[in-house]
This record gives structure tokens, sequence and C-alpha cells, in this order.
């Protein structure tokens, strides 16, 4: 079980029972996963990952409670619990958890009933996968500045474009896509849609393959039709929406980063403990200890700011826009450097690529960009403070 003492603080009974849960499901069926050799494999194994999930009964805290997920006021504590113990286990089985977190949240927050009967229960049981279409290839941190379009046609809306850097793309069954309903309205031009994957107009332009194993491409929207019951919410308030979406799963990103971390510290504290050179253990080594101590010290400040953000949210709080941001930029910058120092104790043998901490090594990069990058945060910190 991770250390819930450092967040005791935070958490409630219920809490308590989803770690343990979570920790058993991870450890068992998520650590002895093979490695994916390449983006097909990578492509194969987040499906398989998807229906564990479902049948272990861990999608479900991806949805609403009316849709079988957490009551409101545990859910974002547990999806950052369940993301720790995935991370820790395996990057990739945390993306896929992620995911279904992205892509139905603003469905939960903002879609017609239509659309959330069709895919919310889906998603609970594990068998529907999501994906969140914002990013395009000009628009990654100025997100007001997109250029997919959705035309309003009769009862529905054509869109037409490209997104660029989409998990899941090519492999989820539904989309949640963020498209300009009024150009030259900036943020307030831009609205959300549901897209399934089989609607007329959608392409899959093929992968984007990152160094650590993730599902991510290209999408083509071509003339795409979609009825205007899958808008999610008013025309202009998509823009609104996705940020609404990110300021809570910013904290579960930053809950990944602490999982992966943590799992770092784990191997090299066992290997500084057995390796011996110089006729003693690596552990007894006054520069091996002092790599020790920062990198448990940054990991407990990271989990106290990432459960401090989720608690935040559970009870009710209207934004947690500073607290995500300070969660995320703390804890994916920290877990950077403390897979790092993890690789440097364990010496040649943490790079061989079969080694979990190589393979946390390729993984941890990408948190410090995607859902804002820690320059995004820092400016999000300082308009708030300011
Ligand atoms: N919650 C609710 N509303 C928000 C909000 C939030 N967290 N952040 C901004 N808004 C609102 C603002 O209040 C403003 O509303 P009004 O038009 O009514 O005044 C509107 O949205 C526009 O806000 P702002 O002017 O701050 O938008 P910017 O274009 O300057 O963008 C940043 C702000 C940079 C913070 C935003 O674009 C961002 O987070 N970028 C990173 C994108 C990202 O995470 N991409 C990854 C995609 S998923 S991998």
């Amino acid at each position: 079980m991770p250390d819930i003492s450092t967040v005791r603080a935070f958490l409630d009974e219920k809490h308590l029972e989803i770690a343990a849960g979570v920790e058993i499901f991870a450890r068992e069926q998520m650590r002895s996963l093979p490695v994916p050799a390449a983006d097909d494999a990578a492509r194969v194994q987040a499906r398989e990952i998807l229906e564990l999930l479902g049948q272990g009964g861990w999608s479900a805290y991806a949805v609403p409670a009316d849709y079988g997920g957490p009551s409101r006021a545990v859910a974002l504590r547990a999806c950052c619990l369940i993301r720790e113990a995935l991370a820790a286990a395996s990057p990739l089985a945390d993306a896929v958890f992620a995911l279904q977190c992205l892509g139905s949240m603003p469905i939960a927050l903002a879609g017609s009933e239509e659309v959330r009967d069709r895919w919310l229960p889906e998603v609970a049981a594990g068998r529907a996968m999501a994906a969140f279409a914002m990013t395009e290839t000009e628009a990654g941190s100025d997100v007001a500045s997109m250029t997919t379009r959705a035309e309003r046609d009769g009862d529905g809306y054509v869109l037409n474009g490209r997104k660029s850097l989409i998990s899941n793309a090519g492999l989820a069954d539904f989309y949640t896509v963020f498209a300009v309903t009024e150009p030259g309205a900036g943020s307030r031009g831009i609205s959300g849609f549901v897209v399934p994957s089989e609607a007329p107009g959608l392409r899959f332009l093929g992968p984007q393959v990152l160094s650590a194993p993730h599902p991510l491409g290209e999408l083509e929207f071509d003339g795409c039709r979609v009825p205007a019951t899958s808008r999610l919410g008013s025309e202009g308030e998509g823009f609104k929406l996705g940020m609404q979406t990110l300021d809570r799963l910013r904290a579960t990103v930053a809950a990944a980063a602490c999982g992966m971390a943590s799992r770092a510290l784990e191997e090299a504290l066992a290997h500084v403990r057995e390796r011996r050179q110089f006729g003693r253990a690596l552990a007894e080594f006054q520069l091996t200890q002092e790599k020790i101590a920062r990198m448990s010290t940054d990991l407990a400040a990271a989990r106290l700011l990432v459960y401090r953000a989720a608690w935040a949210a559970d009870t009710g709080a209207d934004r947690v826009t500073l607290e995500s941001a300070m969660a995320k930029a703390f804890a994916t910058e920290a877990a950077q450097r403390i897979v790092d120092d993890a690789v440097q104790l364990l010496g040649g043998g943490g790079m061989l690529v079969d080694h979990p901490v190589d393979r946390l090594y390729r993984a941890v990069r990408a948190l410090r960009i995607y859902e804002g990058t820690t320059e995004i945060q820092h400016l999000v910190i300082a308009r708030e403070v300011l």
C-alpha cells in the first residue's frame, strides 16, 4: 500500500479502502504486463488494460455517481489514488485510466442526456475508450488560437480541421472535441462536441510515436457531421468547459507523477541497501543519503499539494485553479528529478530498457508538458496570486 500517512489528513475512510484495493489490482494485474515493444503493441495493450480496469471496477471512477461512479464528495481524491497506484505499476495503465477521466468529464459536466446516456455507462464498464481532442499543431499552450471549425448546418454541425498529439487517436470509441463555432471571438467562440469514432468524415491520420509506450496520433475532420445534441453546453462555452476539466484533472496528473516518483524511489532504496561498492552498501555513503533525503522530501511535499487540491475540489471549492496548477507544476518537476536521481543511484543497470526505472525515465517527461506545461501552470499560479 502507498504511504497514506503523509496525506491521511486529506482522506476519508472510503479512500483507505480505495487505496488498498487499487494497490492490489495494480501490483497483481498491471506490474506484470510486458512493456510493449512498439506502438502497435502499445495500442493492443491499452485496450486490454481498459478491459481489466472495467472488470476491476476502476473505470467507474471516471464517471459521476448517477452512472455508477463515486459520489462527488470523494471523487477527485479517489482518481488521484488510482492514478498514483497505476502510474507506479505501469505508466500506460495510468494513461488509459486518465484518458477515460479526461474524455468523460466534459460530458459529465455539460453533455446532453442523450450523450451522457450513450457514453458514460460504457466508459464505466470499460467498454468504451475516450479521448480529448483539443491540441492542434498551431494551438498548444495557446488553446484559444485553434482553427478546427464547427459550422452550424440545419439540426447539426459540420466539423473541419485537424487535431494533433491526441492520446488514444485511432483507438478511442469517441472523441471530446473542441472547435471554433464563432471565428474571431477567441476563447468565447469555442464549443465542445462529442464525436463517435465511426462518424463519417472523421479520419485517423496516423500515429505519432513517443519514446514511452503511449497511443498518440493525428485526426482529421473533413465535413464531419454531428447532431446538435452532441454539443457540450451552450455555444461558446467550450473554452471554459475545457479549462474547468483541466482544473480538476491537473491534480490527477500530479498524482500520477507521485506514483512514478514513488516507484523510482522504491527501486532506488532496494538497490542502495543491496549494492556494495568500496566495501560498503551504497546506503552507507552520505552522498547517497543526501539524494534519498531530497527524493523523499520532494515526494512528500508533492503528495501534500496533490491531496490538498483534490480535497478542496471534493469538499465543494468553486474552483481549484490555483491548487491544481501548484500541484501539477511542483509534482511533475519533482518527479522528473526523483526519477533522474533513481537512475543515477542505480547506475548503468537503471538505463537498461527493461528496467522499471528506465521505463519511468521515458514516461515521466511528458507529464511536465501535457495538460498544460509547467510554464503555463506558473502563469496560472502567478495570475491567481497577483
Ligand atoms: N476555469 C474557468 N474559466 C476559466 C479558467 C478556468 N480555469 N481559465 C480561464 N477561464 C476563463 C476566463 O475567466 C475568461 O473568461 P471571460 O472570457 O468570461 O473573461 C476566459 O476563460 C479566457 O481566459 P484567458 O483570457 O485566461 O485565456 P487565455 O487564452 O489567456 O489562456 C491559459 C489561458 C494560458 C491558462 C490557457 O490557455 C491554458 O491553460 N493553456 C494550456 C492548454 C493546455 O493545457 N493544453 C493541453 C490540452 S490537453 S493535453
